[in-house]
This record gives structure tokens, sequence and C-alpha cells, in this order.
């Protein structure tokens, strides 16, 4: 019982108590490394949106983490005014998820990823002539080496969490033992 108790509380924080809605944050040096990455929070039920303020130039690179409570789809894009940025997802491992270079207008980068499962998640940030699309499904990480930009960038993360199996059946058990100890 006290067992049951517990897991309860902790299903119930993780939807009620996390950072979701939205925010600003603004890039924190030394975040050249998945090691030193700037924390941007968890993300949770429902959803919302993070715009995050940084600056890169030549041979720097700007990289920042977040976590995901459950299975959620993402939307990442930087928005700047000259340069020519480029942007990597990459998981808690160290493998490249994702990689772009212009999808979004001029040379701006820009992300869609679907039904992305929880975990930890790392975002990294710099310019054309680091790393490129072959980079995806390796471990080759964006390190800021081979690029001559100066950019002063918005990155916009938008997500949408939808609550995974386990999870809603943690809180259906928790509305069980409710009823329960009510008896
Ligand atoms: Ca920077
Ligand atoms: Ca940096
Ligand atoms: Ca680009």
């Amino acid at each position: 019982m006290m067992f049951t108790k517990t897991i309860v509380t902790a299903a119930f924080a993780a939807v009620s108590c996390s950072a979701s809605a939205g925010g600003f944050f603004i890039e924190s040096e030394d975040n050249n490394s998945m090691a030193n990455a700037n924390d941007i929070g968890m993300f949770d039920i429902p959803g919302g949106s993070i715009a995050i303020e940084g600056l890169i130039s030549e041979g720097d690179v700007d990289w920042f983490t977040f976590s995901l409570s459950n299975t959620a789809s993402l939307s990442f894009f930087a928005a700047f005014g000259t340069g020519d940025g480029i942007m990597q997802i990459v998981s808690a491992g160290g493998d490249v998820i994702a990689f772009d270079d212009d999808s979004s207008v001029g040379f701006m980068p820009a992300i869609q990823i679907d039904s992305l499962s929880a975990g930890s998640y790392y975002i990294g940030f710099s310019g054309f002539g680091d790393v490129g699309a072959s980079s995806v499904d390796t471990d080759e990480l964006a390190d800021g080496l081979g690029h001559m930009e100066s950019i002063a960038y918005k990155l916009n993360v938008g997500f949408s969490v939808v609550p995974a199996p386990s999870a809603m059946a943690l809180l259906g058990m928790g509305g069980m033992v409710a009823t329960r100890r009510r008896r």
C-alpha cells in the first residue's frame, strides 16, 4: 500500500508541477558542449513554447537541453537577421536525431519532430560550415569549429505533450486507490 501511494504522488507531481506554459530564456556561456548545455527545463502536459535569445560569433556553438515528461511533438526554428545558422537535435546518448540548415526563411534552420519519447534531449545551434546533414544518425556534434558566422538569434521551441499510456494508467490507478481508501 505504501508503495502504491508513492507512485500515485509521483504521477500527480509530474502532471501538475512541472513548468510547461512557456517562457523566455537567455543563453549563458560556456555552453559549448552537451555537458555544459543550458537547461531550459522540463516540458509537460499540455505543452507550450520557449523563446531562447542567444549570440554566436566565429567558432561559437550554443547547446541547450530540455526534458520531456511524456511523448511530445516539437517544432524548433531559429530567427535572425543576418548570417547562416544550422541546428542539430541530439538524444541524451549523443546521437544526432535531426539536422537542418535552411528549411525556414532565408538561411534559417527549422526542424519538426513527431512523437519524441519522454527523456532528455539537446539542441545545438551553430554557424554554416560546422556540421552538416551527414551528421544525422551519427555522434558528430556541432563544436563551433569551421564557421565564421556572427548571428544574434532567437531560437523558438514549441511543443505539444501527449500523456503516454503508462502515465494514464498510473493516474487511473491513483483514482482506484483513492476510491478504495475512502471506504
Ligand atoms: Ca553563444
Ligand atoms: Ca557558446
Ligand atoms: Ca542555414
